[in-house]
């Protein structure tokens, strides 16, 4: 980054700070990752400077040979990875590919069904104060208060009742499986399209260990910067009926230039997903998630659902007379990096929670083990129990610190120095 440290001071240095802020801290943060060296490469080419408009093959501009390439890759390897029919790797990120679904299959004022977002939805799948929940009448299902898994009878009950003509159907933080077979006969029973947003579960998915929605689902959404572990991004994926919809939706529907750089470092991530050492990498996220949230439960705190099956899960910190925001503040002044969360029938409003989301993506790509989940599940422990105490929480800190030299990022973020 020699050029950039000449000519954007200002900007080189942020780049540096975050850098060096990634490299001590302890990445809990269920939706982030660390990129391959070769995505950030992809990413920072010169095919950011190429517009593109259309697919490969058929595109509004000249010179488009080599992002032809590019493209078809990502595509293909999609199609390997997921089994997919078909595959639009052209949205710019998970809330642009759910817009691309809604808009091919539904008008303005239509009902959808998902997740209520303070039992683990998304914005984009229905929150009023997004798009998906101005443009379209919201049906909410939810999650059991005894269980914490989604009610399925409810789900029914109230398509059944609704009619919505799409059930959208993801988290961000659920941490449990979706049984994704039951909301395809849900789906049949009212003839509405069933769209999965599996953007947290993809590299479980695309490592078999975590149920596909693919042979269940008319869509499927996800993001690639999440366990997929690539560039920040998303795709949509259908049945072979809806191919030219969705591309015509995508573009020019919602969208205009594809960004290239970006599709190439997609293509990248999605190589890197084919490979054996990939599924390593996704039984080893899980196996860490688990004994985590194991560890925290042997400290007597409480994991929403009792567990977990992914990558994430939640905790419960009303037990501990902590909200979510108090925890995510004080453990950030530890080093450990980490999201509050509302939890099922939480009391306190989203900004304060009750709880915080804790992932494993980052710190398994880090090459930690459930060894060092115990070691940081202690550490968390300590800064939960000192958090007015700011001398405890620096001498937290710098233990991180160090103990993050242990398990350095050098290859994958050096050349950002
Ligand atoms: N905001 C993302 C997450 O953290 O889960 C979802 O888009």
């Amino acid at each position: 980054m020699n050029t950039l440290k000449k000519t954007d001071p200002e900007i080189y240095s942020a780049i540096q700070g975050e850098t060096k802020r990634q490299m001590e801290k302890l990445e809990l943060i269920a939706s982030e990752n660390y990129v391959s060296p070769s995505v950030l490469e992809a990413q920072g080419s010169v095919l950011t400077n190429k517009y593109a408009e259309g697919l490969p093959q058929k595109r509004y501009y000249g010179g488009c040979e080599w992002v032809d390439v590019a493209e078809t890759l990502a595509i293909e390897r999609t199609k390997k990875v997921f089994g997919c029919e078909h595959a639009n790797v052209q949205a710019h990120s998970g809330t642009q590919a759910n817009i691309a679904v809604y808009l091919a299959c539904l008008n303005i004022g239509d009902t959808i069904m998902g997740l209520y977002l303070p039992h683990g939805g998304h914005l984009s799948h229905g929150h009023p104060m997004n798009f998906s929940g101005k443009y379209y009448k919201v049906i909410g299902f939810t999650v059991k208060k005894e269980t914490e898994l989604v009610d399925y009878e409810e789900a029914e009950r109230l398509a059944l009742e609704h009619k919505p003509k799409l059930i959208c159907v993801g988290a961000s933080a659920y941490s449990r499986i979706f049984d994704w077979k039951r909301f395809r006969e849900i789906c049949d029973k009212i003839g509405a399209i069933f769209m999965a947003d599996m953007a947290h579960y993809a590299g479980l998915v695309a490592a078999g260990l975590y149920p596909s929605p693919i042979p269940y689902a008319d869509f499927v959404t996800t993001t690639t910067h999440k366990t997929l572990r690539g560039p920040r991004g998303g795709i949509v994926m259908c049945k072979a009926q809806y191919s030219q919809t969705l591309d015509k939706t995508i573009f020019p529907g919602t969208q205009g230039g594809p960004l290239m750089h970006v599709i190439a470092a997609k293509a990248v991530a999605l190589g890197e997903a084919l490979k054996p050492s990939f599924k390593k990498y996704q039984s080893q996220v899980l196996n860490n998630a688990r004994a985590f949230a194991q560890n925290l439960s042997k400290m007597g705190f409480r994991i929403v659902t009792g567990g977990t099956d992914c990558h994430m899960f939640l905790v419960d910190l009303q037990s501990k007379n902590l909200t979510g925001k108090v925890a995510e503040e004080s453990l950030d002044k530890a080093g450990i990096t980490v999201n509050k969360n509302t939890i099922p029938y939480d009391p306190q409003k989203p900004f304060i929670a009750s709880g915080i989301r804790i992932g494993t993506p980052a710190l398994t790509t880090r090459g930690m083990k459930e060894k060092e989940m115990e070691k940081i599940s202690i550490w968390m422990d300590r800064a939960l129990k000192n958090t007015g105490n700011e001398a405890e929480l620096k001498k937290i800190s710098q233990e991180v610190k160090n103990f993050c030299k242990k398990f350095p990022l050098e290859s994958h973020l050096k050349s950002m120095i």
